[in-house]
């Protein structure tokens, strides 16, 4: 396979250092990755998984695992071990996760927690124990600090108190990190994390009280439209910021960072621009094209008050998102209405959950 050029860092002396001294690494893990390697995607149904699948396929990649829920339980030790065994994957993009929005998260903290920190224990640790060549670990950016200082950098993590609606899953998710972090020290483990900023995007969890903000309020404006009801009620108070990235961009950055990316260090994936809240549901209501008022329900959660990530380690590494807020949004929304014609997508999941 070609080799890119190496992108001229501009930042910081630090980074340029720690670029430095993963290029090597780099390099090796660039030329390895053959079109016909085994590659698992853990979770191959879910929002990421799907696009990381979508992506490798555009990409060429011609061995790609994908085993169904009843095939593969990564709850289940045993499962996972007899799946790495036979089917022994070379490279794994752990994508699996029980995954939900602000309420969710709220009222079931006990299976965020315990999904979450029974996929990252077993996939880690089979994917070592069975010869993968390099893991990927997708974690969140609600692993950092409720009150982190903006854009938040990944020095950031463990250096205050979550914000306490997601605090369970933020947990399972930085031990998802530190199982990175120690198999790569006591074991010479070729494992990476990257923590995603807020997404969205196709084959997202539309569920009304469960989802994330965008896809919960794609729906319930066209459900609004469609019925021609006077208003829409929206959570919380509206003056939240929150920063969106395109599902697409992060199988982009995934990828990129599978090649590219060596460090037992977290790498932030966001486009670095946030907005409130108020000002996406002003959005939203004008791509889904309803008339209607905009209320606020106080009694929701607000959640974290900011959450912009600092993305300069991406951008030195050479990558920037593609996908601008709006254009992917209306494509989100194109995507809702097909799927709503021909499926019962809407009345899916209560809480999305993948790779079980
Ligand atoms: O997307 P969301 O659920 O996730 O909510 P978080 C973002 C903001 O949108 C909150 C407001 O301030 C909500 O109160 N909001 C307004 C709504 N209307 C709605 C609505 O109809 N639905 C939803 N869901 N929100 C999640 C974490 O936090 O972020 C997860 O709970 C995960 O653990 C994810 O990590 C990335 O950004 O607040």
């Amino acid at each position: 396979m070609a080799m890119p050029a190496q992108p001229v860092p501009s930042h910081p002396p630090s980074l340029v250092a720690m670029h430095e001294l993963h290029s090597v690494r780099y390099v090796a893990s660039t030329a390895a990755i053959p079109l016909d390697a085994p590659i698992y995607v853990a979770g191959h149904r879910g929002l990421v998984g799907s696009a990381l699948t979508r992506k490798l396929q555009a990409e060429g990649f011609q061995n790609i695992l994908t085993p169904s829920r009843h095939e593969l339980d990564l709850t289940n030790a045993q499962e996972v071990e007899h799946f790495f065994a036979t089917r022994q994957p070379k490279y794994v993009f752990l994508a699996a996760a029980k995954v939900g929005g602000i309420l969710a998260n709220h009222h079931c903290p006990a299976d965020f927690a315990r999904d979450n920190l029974l996929i990252a224990t077993h996939v880690i640790h089979a994917s070592w124990k069975y010869g993968v060549r390099k893991l990927l670990f997708l974690g969140s950016s609600c692993i950092y600090p409720k009150f982190a200082e903006q854009p938040i950098r990944e020095e950031a993590l463990m250096t205050g108190a979550l914000e306490p609606t997601n605090s369970a899953y933020a947990v399972a998710k930085i031990a998802g990190i530190e199982l990175c972090k120690a198999y790569r020290r006591q074991h010479g483990f070729a494992s990476i994390s990257l923590m995603p900023t807020n997404l969205y995007g196709p084959g997202d969890n539309f569920h009304p009280e469960h989802s994330h903000v965008i896809p919960g309020l794609l729906r319930r404006f066209h459900e609004a439209k469609v019925a021609r009801k006077p208003s829409v009620c929206t959570w919380g108070s509206g003056q939240p910021r929150r920063e969106f990235l395109h599902v697409d961009d992060l199988a982009d950055a995934c990828l990129f960072a599978m090649r590219r990316y060596d460090s037992p260090e977290p790498l932030n994936i966001g486009c670095g621009e946030d907005l409130t809240i108020a000002e996406l549901v002003e959005t939203i209501r004008d791509v889904v094209g309803f008339k209607g008022n905009i209320a606020w329900d106080p009694s929701k959660p607000d959640g974290t008050p900011r959450k912009v990530l600092d993305v300069s380690r991406l951008q030195s590494l050479g990558w920037k998102p593609r996908i601008k807020l709006r254009a992917g949004l209306e494509a989100t929304y194109d995507w809702y209405c097909a799927q709503a014609g021909t499926t019962d997508n809407r009345e899916a999941t209560k809480s999305e959950t993948v790779g079980k």
